[in-house]
């Protein structure tokens, strides 16, 4: 193997790694030592600012291959029978920062990145299907109660559970933080799903709206919360690691990817809002349909460029996929660009692995590391007579929905089965077995446990009994005997201590 000589930056070999430039083996060091100041301006700027959420995380290259036939539904190329696609899959954790143990309990993001045809395609969902709170001005709050108190940077019970009770459209999300939906036992083992209602035209131009599903081909299996204590102490990065020694090993995980489609008239008239992010659509209504296997086969050969700079966006669509009337997914749109110009800088897109494998043709220009540009002769301006790119709105194939009424701030407006509680219900009664009541109880009763304002506790025991009264005199009786437990024991610590 040829030893390459070492260079600074610039391409121009330096004469040593180990010594700074000095007057005498022990003089003062010199500032024109250009490679000691190269190395160390260097070094202070390999961080980006990590994700303001999902700063945690890991993921892989991969394939997705249609093999139903959704063509009916949607004219999007990536997902036309026999089309095969390069992707980019990025799993991660919500609410813990870069160094937090992949094994707290936390919904996963599920972000794919589709390179297709047509430009590149993210659904970037979670691993589950719905999501804490309906309309996105509340996003900043909601994270600012998840994470740390601004006083002491720790995290806090209390804070928690006065968001989530002061904002009952959380229950559903939380009744899966809080079972076992929150503790998979590996990225590879859980599924993914888009959460929102998206909206899929035709060639003929004919809407639908859909949910998207990918169904792990691992299984969906989950760790107890004790297995997780132990190894976020162990190994912080068990989840990356499994992820990357799979792959390593050949041993590739897929998921099969389907979609749920609603009649674009069914919008309107359905028993509850089907854009609402905190609701799922019965599959006795509106069964899965097939699309086709997305599989993980290969491992970045740099975590920073290949995973930390990725870009992932709900506003990536292509022609055939849009947007719906749903508040979150609209301040998404323009949220996940923002985060990337701030994080990675105005031309984030122009990284290898933000790059589309179509065509990029339009007027913009310039700005902070910009390393793309138009030919000389080309017009940098809209309209123009010298043959520049041209908008065609039958190529974008742009959904769209009618729209109309007062600007105003309000709730969406309620259907007759629009409710906080119901599905957050039917989770816990009919979706959980026995054990997995037992645990989540025990779950909820040791995260309410550490509240220390007793109006918290009291509303957190409301907000369960909304969910399912059985559920909240069992919390309200866990509780009182826990805290009977705690006095006993700081009274046994007491005598001991005499
Ligand atoms: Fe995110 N979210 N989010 N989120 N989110 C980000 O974008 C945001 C929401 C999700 O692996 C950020 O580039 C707003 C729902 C994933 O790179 C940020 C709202 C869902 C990832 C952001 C939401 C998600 C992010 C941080 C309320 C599931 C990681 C860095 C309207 C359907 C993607 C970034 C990756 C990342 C904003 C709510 C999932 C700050 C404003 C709902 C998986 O822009």
């Amino acid at each position: 193997m040829t030893i390459k000589p070492t260079t600074t930056q610039t391409g121009t070999p330096v004469a040593s790694d180990e010594h700074s430039l000095t007057v005498g083996t022990d003089g003062v060091t010199a500032l024109h030592d250009r490679y000691l100041v190269e190395k160390l301006a260097q070094f202070n700027r390999e961080r980006i600012p990590e994700r303001i959420v999902h700063a945690k995380g890991g993921g892989a290259h991969g394939t997705f291959e249609v093999t139903g036939d959704v063509s009916a539904y949607t004219r999007a190329a990536v997902f036309q029978p026999g089309t095969t696609t390069d992707t980019l899959q990025r799993f991660s954790s919500v609410a813990g920062e870069q160094g937090s143990p992949d094994t707290w309990r936390d919904v996963r993001g599920f972000s794919v990145k589709f390179y297709t045809s047509e430009g590149n395609y993210d659904i970037v969902g979670n691993n589950t299907p719905v999501f804490f709170i309906r309309d996105g001005i509340k996003f900043p709050d909601f994270i600012h109660s998840q994470k740390r108190l601004p006083g002491s940077g720790l995290r806090d019970a209390t804070m928690q559970w006065d968001f989530w009770t002061l904002s009952p459209e959380s229950a559903h999300q939380v009744t899966y933080l809080m079972g076992d939906r929150g503790l998979p036992r590996s990225w590879r083992e859980m599924p993914g799903f888009g959460s929102h209602t998206y909206q899929w035209i035709n060639a003929e131009g004919e809407r639908f709206w859909v949910k998207y599903h990918f169904t792990s081909n691992q299984g969906n299996i989950e760790m107890e919360g004790s297995e997780a204590e132990l190894i976020a102490g162990a190994d912080a990065d068990y989840y990356r690691r499994d992820l990357h020694d799979a792959i390593e090993a050949g041993d590739f995980p897929s998921w099969d990817v389907s979609v749920q489609i609603m009649p674009y008239e069914d919008g309107k008239t359905y028993r509850f809002n089907p854009f609402d992010i905190t609701k799922v659509w019965p599959h006795a209504d509106y069964p899965r349909v097939l699309i086709g296997t997305h599989t993980l086969n290969r491992n970045p050969q740099n975590f920073f460029a290949e995973i930390e700079q990725a870009a992932f966006s709900p506003a990536n669509f292509v022609p055939g996929i849009a947007a719906s009337p749903d508040k979150m997914l609209m301040a998404r749109i323009f949220s996940y660009p923002d985060a990337q110009r701030y994080r990675v800088g105005t031309n984030f897109a122009e990284l290898p692995v933000n790059a589309p494998k179509a065509p990029v043709n339009n007027y913009s220009q310039d700005g902070a590391a910009r390393h793309h540009y138009n030919a000389p002769e080309a017009p940098n301006y809209a309209p123009n007579s010298l043959g520049g790119p041209v908008a065609d709105p039958l190529l974008a194939a742009e959904g769209g929905w009618e729209n109309d009424g007062e600007l105003l701030r309000a709730a969406a407006r309620l259907r007759s089965e629009d409710s906080d509680f119901g599905q957050a219900g039917t989770l816990y009664r009919d979706v959980f077995d026995d054990a997995a009541r037992a645990r989540f109880l025990d779950t909820i009763t040791g995260a309410i446990s550490g509240v220390e304002r007793p109006e918290v506790t009291e509303r957190a025991i409301g907000y369960w009994t909304s969910v399912d009264a059985d559920l909240g005199a069992k919390l309200r009786a866990n509780l009182a005997a826990w805290a009977e437990a705690d006095l006993l024991a700081e009274a046994s610590a007491g005598y001991a201590a005499e």
